[in-house]
């Protein structure tokens, strides 16, 4: 960004926060008013929240010089109600963002925003709950952010939900008619996921084919606490939709390979790689590629962000990536605890189907990369056993 386009761009944000501004909160109640108050209240000083916001800020892309906005958006988070519909998933993606034992200030503003409609979280239940989700859909008709979790069943009758027997497909549809901004959370709603596995019993899809709308993709499986409320600090200071990949994944969180970032990454150049779980060399920290790592081909920032708090992440934890942020991972990906490289690329990638043609030179790459990565990982071998 030229220094033009980043004053521009800052006015941009600033007068969007003004007006936002100018709304009322909706807040839970009167304890949860003042989003600073409440992190000060949970032990979070002013100095921590402006070190969150430098961090976010960067996270998200945007120069350090923007962190008051992005410290301002995270209080005015309130001013943008949320509604987030569970569809068929495990409520990973949730416990990703609620769970964790310490919470950390992303959990803590999330919880706080005007999250009009969670069943998870949501203390209504039954009749009460469903009459939340239809006021929240008619008061804020086109200013809410609709956060959808979770494949849609094709055959809807898969996915009931409620005492009218309504389907997940139907309640996706509807929320999507008024909602502002769209987030698939998760690579369920993303991509289909794990109930999209072969053989799809279910006919699940992604959130992306069964609504009209544009959706941003938010993968992993589940995605850590930061791309979920990144992507609501990035649409409250912009108020549109990001750069996306050509998978609608916002590019300020997967433009990256996580090989790139990988702290293994200098075990992998030298050759140095764990050959089976609990050796000498997993002791040592060396390269999880020949025990199935993917991260050569999974773009998502967890090596740089990690999870819980910026704690560990699976490759930090010993274990490789599974390359879950990627569509059709269950059936691309697996063995998970196998290279990629040791099976045939065209039996591997099938999977990614003819219709993505925009995406063929991508998947060329792909192919290139496996064999070069292969190709590396077996001539270090031979080197180093000389
Ligand atoms: Fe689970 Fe979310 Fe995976 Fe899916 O995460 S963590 S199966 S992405 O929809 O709950
Ligand atoms: Fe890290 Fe996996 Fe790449 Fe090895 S293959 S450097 S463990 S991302
Ligand atoms: Fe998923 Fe790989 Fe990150 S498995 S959580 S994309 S390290």
């Amino acid at each position: 960004m030229s220094s033009a386009e980043e004053t521009k761009l800052f006015k941009k944000m600033q007068k969007r926060l003004n007006n936002l501004a100018k709304l009322n909160p909706y807040y839970k109640d009167e304890d949860s008013k003042d989003v600073a108050e409440v992190l000060e209240r949970s032990g979070f000083s002013r100095r921590d929240f402006m070190k969150w916001a430098a961090v976010m800020t960067a996270a998200i892309g945007l120069p350090a010089s923007f962190a008051p906005l992005t410290l301002k958006a995270a209080e005015l988070a309130n001013r943008v109600p949320v509604i987030w519909l569970h569809m068929a998933e495990c409520t990973g993606c949730s416990e990703s963002l609620l769970r964790t034992e310490d919470p950390g200030i992303d959990s803590i503003i999330f919880d706080l925003i005007s999250l009009e409609y969670h069943e998870t979280v949501m203390a209504a239940a039954g009749h009460q709950a469903e009459k939340s989700l239809h006021d929240a859909m008619k008061n804020y008709y086109g200013r809410y952010v609709l956060m959808v979790e979770g494949g849609i069943p094709k055959d809807e009758y898969f996915l009931t939900i409620g005492a009218q027997g309504r389907t997940g497909a139907q309640e996706a549809r509807e929320a999507a008619k008024g909602a502002a901004a769209i987030l698939a959370i998760g690579t369920c709603s993303s991509f289909g996921g794990v109930q999209a596995a072969n053989p799809n019993p279910t006919n699940a899809q992604p959130l992306s084919k069964m609504i009209d709308k544009p959706v941003i993709n938010v993968p992993g499986c589940p995605p850590s606490e930061k791309n979920i409320v990144g992507n609501l600090i990035n649409y409250i200071l912009l108020g549109s939709l990001p750069a996306l990949d050509s998978f609608n994944r916002p590019k300020w969180a997967y433009q990256h390979r996580i090989h790139d970032l990988c702290e293994r990454r200098g075990h992998f150049d030298a050759g140095e790689f764990v050959e089976h779980f609990g050796d000498e060399n997993a002791k040592n920290g060396f390269c999880l590629y020949k025990v199935g790592c993917k991260g050569p081909y999974t773009f998502n920032n967890c090596s740089k962000l990690r999870f819980n708090s910026h704690t560990n992440w699976p490759v930090g934890a010993g274990h490789g990536c599974i390359g879950c942020s990627e569509p059709d991972f269950w059936d691309t990906m697996s063995p998970f605890e196998e290279p990629l490289g040791n099976r045939l690329y065209s039996t591997a990638y099938a999977g990614f189907g003819a219709d993505k043609t925009a995406d063929t030179a991508g998947i060329v790459l792909l192919a290139i990369t496996v064999i070069g990565i292969a190709a590396h990982a077996v001539a270090s071998s031979v080197t180093k056993s000389k």
